[in-house]
């Protein structure tokens, strides 16, 4: 019998060949909450668990026909921007934001050895072009730090920088990945004051995407209706499933992917 018709979500981000973070990974989270998952790819990349080797950017011109292909025939209700390759990739995104319904950025800045790999004029792109525009904001704790200036030690010090961050123009703010006193601790800012979100610390190699797989399922969730206050735990809670889930799972010498279909 056939069922109703799920919400579509677009992530706009770059392709990891693992499948562990960037555009497989959105899928994949996209799919879990029970929506269609479309993408347009910034960027493929030649990767596995434990190295990127290569990166291949798109051109901004077919970044954007894939951003037009897919807005002008499907019903778009919420996007997730992942890696934009360069300022002109983010220029590309910021001329098609009338077209991708509520927006969820995660500004990829660095890779997971804190190294920068965007050029720092991206900083500013990102908080005039694409901030004001946005519902929610997921940087983590290095990006946060990049984009406020502001050392990130703490909790407290991760809640600061959320608040700062929203005087970008955005409603929902959510420093991500602070590890303190045996709990993953993300600093969420909202329009009624700062909430830490906390879930046990799990031991595991098996982290590869989870900041993706957060933003990506806050997008589903917006896609489907929920308010930014819901969708934003919903979201901790998915993950956090998906990585007790996925704990022991042996995929590869090095960062292993998250169980995104726990719950299934
Ligand atoms: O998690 C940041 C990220 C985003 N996008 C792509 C990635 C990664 C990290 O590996 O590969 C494509």
């Amino acid at each position: 019998m056939s069922r109703p018709t799920p919400p579509v979500a677009l992530t706009i981000a770059g392709t990891d060949s693992g499948a562990g973070a960037g555009v497989g990974a959105d899928l994949k989270a996209f799919a879990a909450q029970g929506v269609h998952g479309t993408f347009a790819v910034t960027v493929v990349t030649a990767q596995n668990t434990v190295e990127v080797r290569d990166a291949h950017p798109i051109p901004t011109a077919v970044l954007g026909s894939q951003i037009d292909a897919v807005t002008a025939d499907l019903p778009v209700a919420a996007t997730k921007t992942g890696l934009l390759w360069g300022a002109d990739a983010l220029r590309t995104v910021a001329d098609r934001l009338d077209r991708l319904g509520r927006l969820v950025v995660d500004p990829v800045l660095v890779n997971s050895k804190r190294e920068r790999i965007q050029p720092t004029e991206m900083d500013a792109l990102y908080r005039t072009l694409l901030f004001p525009t946005a519902t929610v904001l997921t940087p983590n704790v290095a990006e946060a730090q990049l984009l406020t200036g502001r050392d990130i030690h703490t909790s407290a010090d991760a809640a600061t920088a959320a608040s700062a961050l929203q005087d970008a123009g955005v409603e929902h703010v959510v420093v991500t990945g602070l590890l303190e006193d045996g709990q993953a601790i993300d600093a969420w800012a909202g329009p009624d004051g700062v909430e830490l979100l906390a879930a046990p610390t799990v031991d595991t190699r098996n982290i590869h995407g989870t900041g993706c797989s957060f933003a990506a399922t806050i997008a589903a969730r917006l896609a489907h209706g929920d308010p930014a206050d819901v969708a934003i735990p919903t979201a901790k809670d998915a993950i956090a499933g998906a990585i007790a889930a996925s704990a022991r799972w042996e995929l590869g010498a090095g960062h292993g992917p998250i169980d995104h279909f726990w719950r299934n």
